[in-house]
């Protein structure tokens, strides 16, 4: 089987840029081993969930976890040509090494609300170009991906020609999937949070009233809802057999861009969306083509197979 650091060799890197970014990924892996280890020891997970009491930057309260795997993070990609590292958990970009070719973009703890629940929770990542500075396009990335700490440890990873699933062995060791990652064009399962359907805008209620309105509505064939609550399984799924994921913007206040980050969570996962011939939006515009204004915005993200994104979007025009 091929191993994570063979299959980039397997690439033949030419330019700096390029070897600086495989050596990201190795060292984002590296630190992936890290965390996934240290989350099995037993009686560790009700401490990694307690509440630090402080909020990150964009006011979520930071668990134990959130900032042990922050630190595992930015230790790791020492050893590696980053120049920046851009965390969740930092309110500001963190100098790393004076002539790194590459900016690290990372939420090192997503999902950590399912921490102490046993559920699945990843590391998401999105590797920069440094000549263009932290705040950059979508399309500029040279690579992302996302680990997930699940029952197995996975890693789904993109560095523009397609994308390619991994499997974490018992030594730490990243083992390339037999799998040929796509997200099918066609769907009947979506993912949203339903608690917060008041509040929902019109393009989003109308898509999901038509879903739940089944083979009677005007969809004409029945729906299936699945709801993790952690971006990295529900994107796991839709990479695994189709879907959607809508974390539109609502009413509630503080949520009008709706509550996934664009630099750290959208963009990266939606590279590996488009690679996997998926569409990713926020109603009106490819994630891809947004450039942040800042580090920690947010965006609404709507993902997945490209006939149901087709659908959403077309309940915003
Ligand atoms: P979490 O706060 O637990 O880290 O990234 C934020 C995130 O989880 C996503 O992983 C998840 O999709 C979303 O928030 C869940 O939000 P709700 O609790 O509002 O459903």
């Amino acid at each position: 089987m091929t191993d994570l650091s063979s299959f980039i060799s397997d690439q033949s890197f030419k330019t700096a840029l390029q070897l600086a970014a495989g050596d990201s990924i190795l060292a984002l892996a590296a630190a992936a081993a890290r965390i996934s280890s240290m989350i099995r020891e037993p009686a560790a997970s009700l401490n990694f969930a307690a509440a630090q009491g402080d909020t990150n930057a964009d006011g979520d309260t930071q668990k134990a976890l959130d900032l042990i795997c922050d630190e595992i993070v930015a230790a790791g990609l020492s050893s590696a040509s980053v120049a920046t590292y851009l965390s969740e958990e930092r309110a500001v970009p963190v100098p790393i090494n004076d002539d790194g070719m590459v900016i690290v973009a990372c939420d090192p703890l997503d999902g950590s609300s399912n921490i102490d629940t046993n559920l699945s929770i990843g590391t998401i990542f999105s590797v920069l170009p440094a000549a263009a500075g932290p705040l950059q396009s979508g399309r500029n990335q040279l690579a992302s991906g996302f680990f997930v700490y699940g029952p197995q440890t996975t890693l789904l990873l993109t560095m523009g020609k397609g994308v390619h699933a991994f499997q974490m062995d018992s030594s730490g060791v990243f083992h390339l999937l037999n799998w040929v990652v796509t997200i099918p064009l066609k769907t009947s399962e979506f993912a949203i949070n339903a608690a917060n359907a008041r509040f929902w805008h019109a393009p989003a209620a109308a898509y999901v009233a038509d879903c739940v309105a089944g083979a009677a509505g005007p969809r004409a064939r029945d729906f299936n809802m699945r709801w993790a609550g952690s971006l990295v399984a529900d994107s796991w799924r839709i990479f695994r057999r189709g879907g959607v994921f809508l974390y539109p913007g609502d009413r509630r206040p503080g949520y009008n861009e709706g509550r996934l980050r664009l630099v750290y969570e959208a963009a990266p996962v939606a590279f590996l969306v488009e690679q996997a011939g998926g569409s990713a939006t926020n109603g009106t515009c490819a994630i891809m083509d947004i450039v942040p204004d800042q580090l920690h915005q947010r965006v609404p993200f709507l993902f997945g197979s490209g006939n149901e994104i087709d659908e959403v979007v077309r309940h915003h025009s």
